[in-house]
């Protein structure tokens, strides 16, 4: 069986681990949300890849969701003492590591691609991890205060703001310029099925969606997304600042909306949510809290089962 998932963050990785434990079978390619991605000190971080390789590698710091476990800070004290900016991102000593091999060899002309791979070799995720483009974007955030009307990465929002300050428009910068990684059309065309996760709708799921010609593919497939809002709040992370920026509630039915029946034929929701609906989309109520490893792989098994259902 050969499935293909578009992954973000905490939430999306978190759900990959349940997906493997269900399909431990199953060839899984993971499409990777690069509009997070930030340049900091000369160095090129790509969270959610790392949160994705180091999550399915088993390297991360679980109750973070980001970064490594057992970690140290020296380096980012260092840097802080020669009064270096910025000092919000907690980059740690072992993480530090992973953006030097990445930027050495982005540096040497490998594309993001290739070192994700090589970055692959030691974490043996166990999914092929694809970026979703070998082209830079970032997701930047317009925002207006004391500083006046301005564009800051999506980080700084996310992470220095914690996204207190609302958000005028979501931009991924680059967009129309990238191409989708080599293996991602490919992937989505010879998948059985394509599961999206609970990952952020907006800058995560959504920002792959706008890598041209992703969509498109994906819109051929048989695709079961699971809902990342439960009774009108996100599970984690901000999401509902994220819909909000765009003018979308924060419910499950409107995420679904969002996506819209053409790219989804199934839907998880969670109980509380079942009178969601939506004409040529199948949906489906169930507990989606991912409280624990096995709660994960049975929600990914109700993605699997409908997937299938509706690949008959
Ligand atoms: N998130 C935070 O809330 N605070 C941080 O200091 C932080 C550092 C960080 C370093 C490396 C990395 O891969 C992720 C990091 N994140 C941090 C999480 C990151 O902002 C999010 O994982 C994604 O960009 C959104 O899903």
């Amino acid at each position: 069986m050969r499935i293909v998932s578009l992954a973000g963050g905490i939430g999306g990785a978190r759900f990959l681990r349940g997906l493997k434990a269900a399909a431990p079978d199953a060839e899984i390619t993971v499409i990777g949300n690069t509009g997070d991605d930030i340049t900091l000190f000369g160095l090129r971080v790509c969270p959610d890849l790392d949160t994705v390789m180091y999550t399915l590698g088993s390297g991360i710091n679980e109750e973070q969701g980001w970064g490594r476990a057992d970690e140290s800070f020296t380096v980012k004290e260092e840097l802080a003492a020669y009064e270096m900016e910025p000092q919000w991102f907690g980059l740690g000593d072992r993480d530090f590591a992973t953006h030097i091999v990445r930027s050495q060899m982005l540096a040497a002309g490998y594309p993001l691609s290739q070192v994700t791979e090589a970055l692959c070799v030691r974490w043996r995720p166990g999914v092929r991890l694809l970026p979703m483009s070998d082209d830079q974007t970032e997701t930047h955030v317009v925002v207006s205060d004391e500083g006046g009307r301005r564009a800051i990465h999506f980080q700084e929002w996310w992470v220095r703001l914690r996204a207190s300050v609302p958000a005028e428009q979501i931009v991924l910068v680059g967009a129309d310029d990238a191409r989708p990684a080599p293996g991602v059309l490919e992937a989505i065309r010879d998948a059985d099925f394509v599961i999206l996760p609970p990952s952020n709708p907006v800058v995560s799921i959504g920002t792959i969606l706008q890598i041209p010609g992703i969509r498109t593919a994906l819109e051929e497939k048989t695709v079961v997304g699971v809902s990342p809002i439960i009774g009108g709040a996100p599970v984690r992370g901000m999401a509902d600042a994220c819909l909000t920026a765009i003018g979308v509630s924060t419910s499950a039915q409107a995420v679904l909306e969002l996506y819209g029946s053409r790219l989804v034929d199934g839907w998880l929701v969670a109980e509380q949510d079942k009178g969601v609906s939506l004409d040529g989309v199948t949906v489906e109520a169930r507990p989606l809290l991912m409280d624990s490893p096995e709660a994960t792989r049975d929600i990914a098994a109700a993605a699997l089962t409908l997937a299938t259902t509706l690949q008959a």
